[in-house]
């Protein structure tokens, strides 16, 4: 097997959905542009130019926050459709070079480039010419990060920020998982993040200084993808086009489950537990299986398809209630469930108008 280091590009579009308004609106160029909800609902900031950036602005921030910062800020409502398209079109480019790239939301994509010849074998030039094709394509800036695995070049991408071209080589690598503050690691979220500063693990170098069992006791399964990282490895490789279809938990009861109420609850935390799963994988889904096999070893599934993905709402409760209606719960006993989504797609790859309520909540 070839043992040579990877070579992994990540693209990240800057300030993507102000830089879009910015490009169509010529009148918002150089200017603090919002693109999020209003500053008098209770709205927040999806993203915002880098000009707004200057007063401390920046997403998921309350946009009535966000005019206290920058009254002058000029505030713009999203249009998707037009993300949409730029995002379509710098995956086009993408797959113009290598097969195997796995874009993360409309702005964002790894790339792998181990086998491509171009610029001889640089990736670095390669990545030169991904980002003057997206500006030429597109008129939007691109910044990109260079590295032998995904998670490097990821934060690569953020270094150079913005119209950045950074490299992060293997003898880097581990020096750089060392300086990080782990909230920066892709794959710690909040809650670990909280979790190790209460273990006092505040950076790449803290984290090192763990030993895996150590590791292993408190965050289980995960131990070794965080010590791995700690070391500036990471062997999770770039998902070209290969879709998944489905995504699923279940589990089987110790003793059988004859309350429906009972039933209903732990397909609900069966639920949040495929939702997360399915966050972790950047994706979305349209479908939602319930299945039951009851005491006596039946076993029935029931779906329903949605126009818009499943997220962990009352109405995807109610759903689970309604799936519930024709089956046989609460006359015979359960021995197991299982909660399965399919209909996957890439998050934010698809029509993107749901996520209005995120920057609304009026
Ligand atoms: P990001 O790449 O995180 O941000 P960005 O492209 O605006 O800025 P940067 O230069 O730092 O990369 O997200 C891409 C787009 O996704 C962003 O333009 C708007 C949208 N988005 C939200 O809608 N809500 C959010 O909380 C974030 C972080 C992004
Ligand atoms: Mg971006």
């Amino acid at each position: 097997m070839d043992d040579s280091p990877r070579k992994i590009i990540h693209i990240d579009m800057d300030a993507f959905f102000a830089a879009v308004e910015q490009r169509d609106n010529p009148k918002y160029r150089n200017k603090p542009i919002i693109v999020g909800g209003k500053p008098d609902s209770r709205g927040v900031v999806a993203t915002c130019s880098y000009e707004a950036r200057q007063f401390g602005i920046h997403s998921a921030m309350p946009s009535s926050h966000a005019y206290r910062l920058c009254p002058q800020a000029i505030f713009v409502r999203p249009r998707f459709a037009a993300y949409q398209e730029a995002s379509e079109i710098i995956r086009s480019i993408f797959a113009r070079y290598t097969e195997l790239f796995e874009p993360l939301s409309l702005d964002e994509a790894y790339l792998d480039v181990s086998h491509s010849l171009l610029f001889q074998g640089s990736a670095t030039l390669l990545a030169k010419q991904i980002k003057e094709d997206i500006r030429r394509q597109t008129h939007l800036i691109a910044s990109a990060g260079i590295s032998y695995n995904k998670f490097l070049a990821k934060i690569a991408s953020d270094l150079g920020k913005p119209d950045g071209l950074y490299l992060i080589t293997p003898r880097q690598g581990a020096e750089f998982a060392e300086s990080l503050p782990v909230g920066k690691f892709h794959g710690i979220g909040r809650a670990t993040e909280q979790k190790m500063h209460e273990l006092g693990i505040l950076t790449g170098k803290d984290l090192k200084q763990q030993p895996l069992p150590v590791l292993q006791q408190h965050f289980g399964k995960s131990a070794r993808y965080y010590y791995d990282i700690a070391r500036g490895i990471d062997h999770r490789s770039v998902n070209g086009r290969r879709i998944r279809k489905s995504i699923g938990v279940e589990t089987t009861f110790e003793e059988d489950i004859a309350d429906p109420a009972t039933v209903t609850r732990h397909l609900q935390q069966l639920l949040q537990k495929t939702l997360a799963k399915l966050r972790e994988k950047n994706l979305e889904a349209y479908t939602l299986t319930v299945k039951i096999k009851y005491q006596n070893f039946v076993q029935v599934t029931r779906g329903k398809t949605l126009s818009q993905p499943i997220s962990d709402n009352s109405s995807t409760q109610l759903l689970v209630t309604e799936l519930l209606k024709n089956t046989a719960i609460g006359e015979k006993k359960v021995r197991l469930l299982g909660v399965t989504l399919s209909g996957l797609r890439g998050r934010g790859s698809s029509h993107g108008f749901q996520q209005m309520d995120l920057f609304d909540r009026v």
